[in-house]
């Protein structure tokens, strides 16, 4: 069955285009024209934009808002905020995790985010044994995505070790242990979870230089031919230091000199490259995974755009911890953290003229789509129905004409701007609610009331 649609702005490949008729089958846009006459199509007011692709999410983490914000006894890091999210994890059952992946899915999609990248790691009961379904939390997730209509990129992890060299791993990482054996197995259960909902796409994640050895990375690369490959890299110091007295390199330098990296590839942060490795890495096609609002959150450091940029490098953003949802906030810290580094303006662009808003959404759409290998980020024929509609009677939009809209958007109006919402041709979010959102936000409550009362 086919459906119909209007659209009074909408932003096309080739820009801004007015009285845009599309019609969408079986999730898919199959007929897009301009300067089109209604005939029959419902009306949808407002500015069309194709959703964004949240290519790096760690759901449960959602859970965590105003948890780790007090002083602890000696030099809060990353290192310590890590310590009291693995003794929030410890505790999650699948219907915790589920009902707060619903949560952080309802928000994505209500603030910019049509498709996820899930990062899934959280595998195995709380005592580290795994669940009679391998699968479990994988089920758990995609029945997350299937509830809130959210696209979706499962990206289940292999996680052996608690640092490089192979070392043991810690009580708080025993949930998420497996050798590539039973990954393997469990990725084939990943496969099954996804397979009822629309388009969904399967790839893997070794969760970092630190979780794997060479050996295991070798192991799972082998086996998955096909699909995106997510790892975490260089996003902290002492994950550089620590690379370099294990191995004499630094981690994108060992990884780019180890691995057949890409465009299959997605390094999650890379915040910390020398001139030679963000070169490098431009030149390779891959995606670097920025999630600017994670990464101030947790003192990463900041990742340097502007070189990378100018080597041609892709890009797509990511809002990892969920600690904020937030789709044009995310583009807006990537470019604000820029200014703050260079003590400049208008940086994520490379040439004079150039809209910042634009440049920064047109790279997260090709990168985000790209790293999570589905046919989305653009209003075209053969892409899914992923769009995003923001309110046209926003104040930031009065004065400006289409040349300034997402720059409005991005640096002005923001999340709220959001209206309606189509995943797949079907209206999941309007007036700028999700329509599943009473259910899911009380459902959240009680989650989070049990286990923080606990
Ligand atoms: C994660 N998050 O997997 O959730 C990590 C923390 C780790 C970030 N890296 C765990 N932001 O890296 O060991
Ligand atoms: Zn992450």
């Amino acid at each position: 069955m086919s459906r119909h649609y209007m659209f009074d702005h909408a932003w096309l490949a080739d820009g801004w285009r007015r009285d845009v008729r599309v019609t969408v089958t079986d999730g898919v846009i199959t007929a897009l024209s301009a300067d089109a006459p209604r005939d029959g199509a419902e009306r949808v007011a407002g500015f069309a934009v194709p959703g964004l692709p949240n290519l790096h999410s760690h759901a449960f983490q959602r859970g965590m808002a105003g948890l780790a914000e007090r002083r602890g006894p000696a030099g809060d890091s990353f290192w310590t905020w890590r310590d009291v999210m693995y003794r929030f994890l410890g505790r999650l059952t699948p219907d915790d995790v589920e009902a707060i992946a619903a949560l952080a899915y309802v928000e994505m999609l209500e603030r910019g985010f049509t498709t996820v990248g899930e990062f899934h790691y959280l595998h195995h009961g709380a005592d580290g044994a795994p669940h009679a379904e391998l699968g479990e939390m994988a089920f758990r997730i995609a029945a997350a995505a299937g509830e809130t209509g959210i696209g979706l990129t499962l990206l289940p992890v292999l996680y052996g070790y608690a640092g490089f060299g192979g070392q043991t791993p810690t009580q708080g990482q025993r949930r998420f242990i497996n050798d590539p054996e039973r990954f393997l197995r469990l990725l084939e259960r990943a496969r099954a979870a996804c397979a009822p909902l629309p388009a969904a796409a399967v790839g893997i994640a070794p969760h970092s230089l630190r979780a794997v050895t060479p050996e295991t990375l070798r192991a799972v690369l082998d086996a998955a031919k096909s699909g995106p490959i997510h790892i975490h890299i260089a996003e902290q110091m002492k994950e550089v230091d620590d690379c370099v007295a294990w191995s004499g390199q630094r981690p994108v330098e060992w990884l780019l000199d180890h691995a057949p990296v890409d465009d299959r590839w997605c390094l999650i942060h890379a915040t910390h490259m020398t001139a030679d490795e963000t070169k490098r890495m431009a030149q390779t096609r891959a995606v670097a995974g920025l999630c600017p609002l994670t990464e101030a959150s947790l003192g990463d450091g900041v990742f340097n755009g502007e070189a990378y940029l100018a080597a041609g490098g892709r890009f797509g953003i990511g809002s990892d911890s969920n600690i904020e949802i937030d789709a044009p906030g995310e583009l807006r810290m990537l470019e604000y953290s820029q200014r703050l580094l260079h003590r400049a303006r208008n940086v994520m662009t490379t040439q004079e003229g150039e809209s910042t808003g634009r440049r920064l959404f047109k790279e997260s759409l090709r990168g985000g789509a790209q790293a999570l290998g589905r046919p989305i980020g653009e209003l075209a024929i053969g892409r899914r129905a992923d769009i995003v509609v923001l309110d046209a009677e926003h104040p930031d939009f009065a004065g400006a004409g289409s040349d300034h809209w997402l720059d409005a958007w991005v640096f002005s109006a923001g999340r709220n701007a959001v209206r309606t919402v189509f995943t797949s041709g079907e209206k999941v979010v309007e007036n700028g609610v999700h329509r599943r959102h009473d259910a899911v936000h009380a459902r959240y409550r009680a989650a989070l009331k049990r286990l923080l009362d606990a």
